[in-house]
């Protein structure tokens, strides 16, 4: 079986307030061409389809049109579950019509797919956190955890419990369920899971939004099911495969940078050739860049204008630093913006404001003797008397044992 990995869509987000629809659009054109180049039997989507609870009605209308398309009137069964930026009920609420269409949409790790034969494929057995799936005579059972909050979870979080003592339990109660819903796998299937997770040791950027606010409850890899041949991760906006297990683990990553933090590495998704007892084959498949995201640091105002004006025809997001002596004028901002289309910011940085910070930084290293002799040379332009610096030091020093004494 040919099985596709993909997550963290976020439809619906923007950059500083401008629109990605048009980019993400543009991503599931590219999404359909390569299911359809390699055949794809299954698609599963690791959470977070939307960047909020409550997405907008065009990113609504981006995914149900993209989900209908890819399965392919339930020919090419789609598995979704709901990550850390989604409604699990709104995401799931399409249910009731979407089994038809080949399409599993899971909200809580509580959430029971519909057993039941559909037209091109089975839900053969269901339950908390499981399903088994039949798809051209071959079957798949799938650990399927949507994004555990600790809400979703309480029953294991007590409030007497200190930080790491509730890290641990976090993880470990991750484990547990793991374990668990692991002994759903058999010989004759194929054995995979799909969570949204935050797993301990993976490389974040700057657009995820921690899992959990006042502290992230990663989870250890060494509780990945040991007998799974594919964990489909979402969260991580970085493909990553994870550290520190021997299972086969992989962050597909978001499909498009959603920061300037994302700007150094390529986005892809995962294709996964695996049948029933034997290893997995992993293929990375890079994506376009639909729009990059470029930071341009200009010395000066110049710089900036003829950079702006030798770009203007690229179709790029810009963040531009400028180095200023003065506050840049509203007519030049709008000259800048004139030149190049879609500067989502543009930051001036003081030529004296870095010299004052690094003369902070310098008198963080001198002597108060030093400083006052350069301070009495700033004001009089003669360096003080040696009488000058004894009484100088000697009321200091007295300064500081009355402080001394004070404080006791
Ligand atoms: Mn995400």
């Amino acid at each position: 079986m040919r099985i596709l990995h993909t997550s963290d869509w976020h439809l619906g987000k923007n950059l500083e307030g401008y629109s990605r629809l048009d980019e993400q659009a543009e991503f599931i054109e590219e999404l359909i061409e390569i299911i359809d180049d390699k055949n794809i039997d299954m698609v599963i989507i690791s959470g977070d389809v939307y960047d909020t609870g409550n997405p907008p009605a065009k990113a609504e209308k981006l995914f149900y049109s993209a989900i209908q398309r890819i399965s392919n009137g339930g020919k090419r069964p789609v598995l979704i579950i709901a990550g850390n930026h989604d409604s699990p009920e709104r995401l799931s609420a399409p249910s009731p019509l979407a089994y038809e269409q080949g399409i599993i949409l899971l909200g809580t790790p509580k959430s029971i797919a519909q057993v039941g034969d559909y037209p091109h494929y089975r839900i053969i057995d269901a339950g908390e956190g499981y399903i088994e799936i039949e798809i051209n005579e071959e079957k798949v059972v799938a650990i399927t955890i949507p994004y555990p909050s600790e809400k979703r979870l309480n029953e294991i979080i007590s409030i007497n419990m200190d930080e790491e003592e509730m890290q641990r339990s976090y993880s470990q109660r991750i484990g547990k369920l793991f374990e668990s819903l692991s002994s759903k796998y058999r010989q004759d299937t194929i054995n995979i899971a799909v969570a949204h997770l935050f797993m301990m040791g993976g490389e974040e950027t700057d657009s995820e939004r921690p899992i959990q606010l006042g502290g992230s409850l990663a989870v250890e890899p060494c509780v990945l099911p040991k007998n799974a041949q594919y964990v489909a991760l979402g969260h991580l906006h970085r493909p990553q495969r994870v550290k520190g297990t021997e299972v086969a683990a992989y962050y597909s990553g978001s499909p498009i940078q959603y920061s300037k933090s994302e700007v150094s590495y390529s986005k892809c998704l995962y294709i996964v050739d695996v049948c029933a007892g034997k290893e997995a084959k992993i293929e990375e498949v890079y994506l376009k860049n639909y729009k990059p995201i470029e930071v341009w640091k200009c010395e000066s105002l110049e710089e900036a204008m003829e950079k702006c004006r030798e770009n203007s025809e690229r179709n790029l997001w810009v963040y531009l630093e400028i180095k200023t002596d003065r506050v840049l004028l509203q007519s030049e901002i709008k000259e800048l913006r004139r030149l190049k289309q879609d500067i989502v910011e543009i930051l001036p940085v003081f030529r004296n404001q870095e010299k004052e910070e690094e003369e902070i930084e310098n008198i963080k290293e001198k002597s108060i003797g030093t400083l006052f002799k350069e301070f009495y040379v700033h004001q009089r332009q003669v360096e003080p008397t040696e009488e000058m610096m004894e009484l100088f030091l000697s009321v200091m020093m007295g300064e500081e044992d009355k402080d001394a004494s004070e404080e006791a």
